[in-house]
């Protein structure tokens, strides 16, 4: 037999089991019109193949139960009461939990976080702690069609998002004393941009440290009554789902097992748009670890009730991020006796785990996590033979988010720190007032700027300017920079 005929009838031979399988798996959940153009002979047997392989992706079975636990808790939120004052329905508290704030003037409080500080050295020196990117996202609102992390914000260096949040890695295991691959880095991708993140981390050796790339899924986009949305003949409608796609990735991909095997005990994990991120922050997984939380929140607090942001509270007595449409005006203005917004602590996604929690807790109580998104999905139409893009919703698009999980918590710690200190997002495109690259840059450097004027130096030339960088290997959070006393430095700089 040829080689061309073997692979031919090896071709044949899985389209063929493929086709029996993904039609009966179909047939049994009321899904098998999305099979409906295989006869069709004017499309490929390749375009046939790949299109069952995305289908056997899809967790078929469940689609059903995660649509219906996704549309009773729509109906549910709408019967949550911003005023507080319906005895039926849901009840939105400040959140009663362990707190602290690295802002704060208490003596007691500081000595306290040095302490959780030397702690969250010690585990990252003992090899139990894991750095964890969120990286699956599209960046839509960035205008950049790369992955996220690959962006520039255009400091000296050029370095990219990934290339700071590596270095500080890298650096963090150097500092804890344990060296360069102390800490190992986890980095969730999508089948969106999987390639690109791990094709340019090659490029670049992986920046020196240890990282592993996993994907996250994705889901089908659904008809209100659960129908599967077909874009093209042979492909599905499907978009990443949410970010709170990192638990069933992690199971499915073995990353759990993977940190089991190696005896991490604490995860850090944080989104690929802050600038000034500080990944596995000893102060914040320490912090933790001192009040044995089984999961952990770092905030900013609102400086003014009409930010838009999330904020830990409590729902029905379980921690939860709740949503700044959800609370009343009222709730969102409300001070405690020295000033300070009770609904203040804003939700920056970045959160500490243990373990123990996401294994014995998350992972059994995956099914009912997703949450409805109503879209204007565009969809094949058989009659006119083409793809139309609809201008109402007609579609459902499953997603779910990382916090989900939080009202799980048994003992949940919140860390407020400093914005200027450690949030630098980059959300929207150049030029746009708020969280752009450009004010990201500026954030990054006056953070550079106050290093080295904590550590004595004299900063002349063109203190205003944007382009100051003290890059990661450096310094991880302003240590290191001695040498810098009663010297003279020249704005810009990169050092
Ligand atoms: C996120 C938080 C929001 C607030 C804000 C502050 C969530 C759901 N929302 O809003 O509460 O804290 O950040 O900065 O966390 N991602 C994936 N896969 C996905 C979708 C997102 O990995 O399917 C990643 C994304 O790459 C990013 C992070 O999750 O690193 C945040 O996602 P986003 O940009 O969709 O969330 P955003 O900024 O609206």
């Amino acid at each position: 037999m040829s080689n061309d005929n073997m692979n031919n009838n090896t071709y044949t031979y899985t389209y063929t089991t493929l086709l029996a399988s993904i039609t009966q798996r179909c047939e049994a959940v009321g899904q098998s019109h999305i099979l409906s153009h295989l006869s069709d002979t004017t499309i490929s047997q390749e375009d046939k193949l790949s299109f069952l392989q995305s289908i056997n992706d899809v967790p078929l079975e469940s689609l059903a139960d995660y649509l219906k636990g996704a549309l009773e808790e729509e109906d549910k939120l709408q019967n949550v009461d911003p005023t507080n004052n319906d005895a039926d329905k849901e009840v939105i508290e400040p959140f009663a939990g362990e707190t602290a704030s690295t802002t704060t003037s208490d003596p007691a409080q500081l000595a306290s976080l040095r302490e959780a500080h030397t702690r969250g050295m010690k585990a990252i020196s003992n090899g139990q702690v894991a750095a964890l990117l969120l990286a699956g996202g599209q960046g839509t609102r960035l205008g950049y069609n790369g992955p996220k992390g690959m962006y520039d914000i255009g400091l000296p260096s050029h370095r990219t998002l990934f290339q700071f949040m590596a270095e500080r890695i890298k650096k963090l295991g150097q500092l804890s004393g344990g060296g360069d691959r102390t800490v190992p880095f986890y980095i969730m991708t999508s089948p969106l941009n999987h390639e690109a993140t791990t094709q340019y981390f090659a490029s670049q050796n992986n920046f020196g440290i240890d990282v592993q790339f996993f994907p996250q899924g994705t889901l089908p986009a659904l008809t209100p009554d659960g129908k599967i949305i077909l874009e093209t003949p042979t492909s599905l409608s499907l978009a990443p789902d949410g970010n709170g796609g990192i638990y069933p990735a992690m199971v499915k991909h073995g990353i759990l097992s993977d940190m089991k095997a190696r005896g991490i005990k604490y995860i850090h994990v944080f989104g690929v748009d802050n600038a000034l991120v500080k990944p596995a922050d000893p102060t914040f997984v320490g912090y933790c670890i001192q009040r044995n939380a089984d999961c952990g929140n770092k905030v900013l607090w609102k400086t003014s009730p009409d930010e838009k942001v999330g904020v830990v509270a409590t729902k029905d007595g379980k921690p939860c991020i709740v949503e700044y449409s959800d609370i009343s005006k009222e709730m969102s203005e409300r001070t405690d006796e020295h000033g300070r917004l009770v609904f203040g602590a804003g939700n920056i996604c970045n959160h500490f785990y243990t373990l123990e929690f996401l294994e014995k807790e998350i992972v059994p109580n995956l099914g009912n996590m997703y949450h409805v998104a109503r879209k204007k999905v565009p969809y094949y139409d058989e009659e006119l033979k083409r793809t139309v893009k609809p201008t109402e919703n007609n579609g459902i698009k499953l997603e779910s988010f990382i916090f989900d999980v939080f009202p799980l918590s048994h003992n949940m710690a919140v860390l407020d720190v400093a914005r200027v200190e450690e949030f630098a997002p980059v959300k929207n495109p150049p030029g746009s007032e708020s969280d752009s690259p450009d004010t990201a840059r500026a954030l990054f450097s006056n953070v550079a700027k106050e290093w080295l004027r904590k550590a004595g130096a004299v900063l002349k030339g063109d203190v205003e300017s944007d382009a100051c960088e003290v890059g990661p290997l450096t310094s991880y959070g302003g240590e290191g920079l001695e040498e810098y006393m009663g010297k003279e430095v020249e704005c810009p700089f990169s050092i």
